[in-house]
């Protein structure tokens, strides 16, 4: 058994649950923010057989899109500096773990 943490992007969230779900797999959303942007993304857990790891991870890579977001120098950022202009980043799609799960219950 394994446990896959995927963080997505807030707009592409809705698509990969779907997705999975049809697909027969269970997962939880969690709401989570980035440490850098500070802005909202998901954290998805998916509770998996190590076999179905990789169907897995292809549905999340279908679902989900890179995009190139520009911060303004206003906003609250976690650069650890202050740019004097908008910085652009890339942003997905998706960061994914895949852990070891010591032992699954459901009870
Ligand atoms: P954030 O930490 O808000 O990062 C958003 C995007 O900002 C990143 O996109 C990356 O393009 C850029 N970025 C992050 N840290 C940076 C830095 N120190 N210098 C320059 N640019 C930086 P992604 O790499 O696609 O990451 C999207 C979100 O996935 C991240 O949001 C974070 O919530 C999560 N994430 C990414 N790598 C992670 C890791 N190693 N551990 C835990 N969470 C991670």
């Amino acid at each position: 058994m394994k446990l896959v943490f995927s963080i997505v992007h807030h707009d592409d969230a809705q698509t990969v649950t779907q997705t999975l779900t049809k697909s027969g797999f269970t997962s939880t959303r969690l709401s989570t923010s980035g440490g850098f942007l500070m802005a909202r993304n998901i954290t998805l857990m998916i509770g998996v057989d190590e076999g179905k790891v990789q169907t897995v991870i292809d549905i999340i890579r279908d679902c989900c899109h890179s995009r190139k977001e520009l911060i303004s120098p206003s906003e609250d950022v976690n650069y650890g500096y202050y740019p004097t202009m908008p910085v652009e980043v890339v942003v997905g799609g998706a960061t994914i773990f895949v852990i070891d799960v010591e032992r699954f219950e459901h009870v």
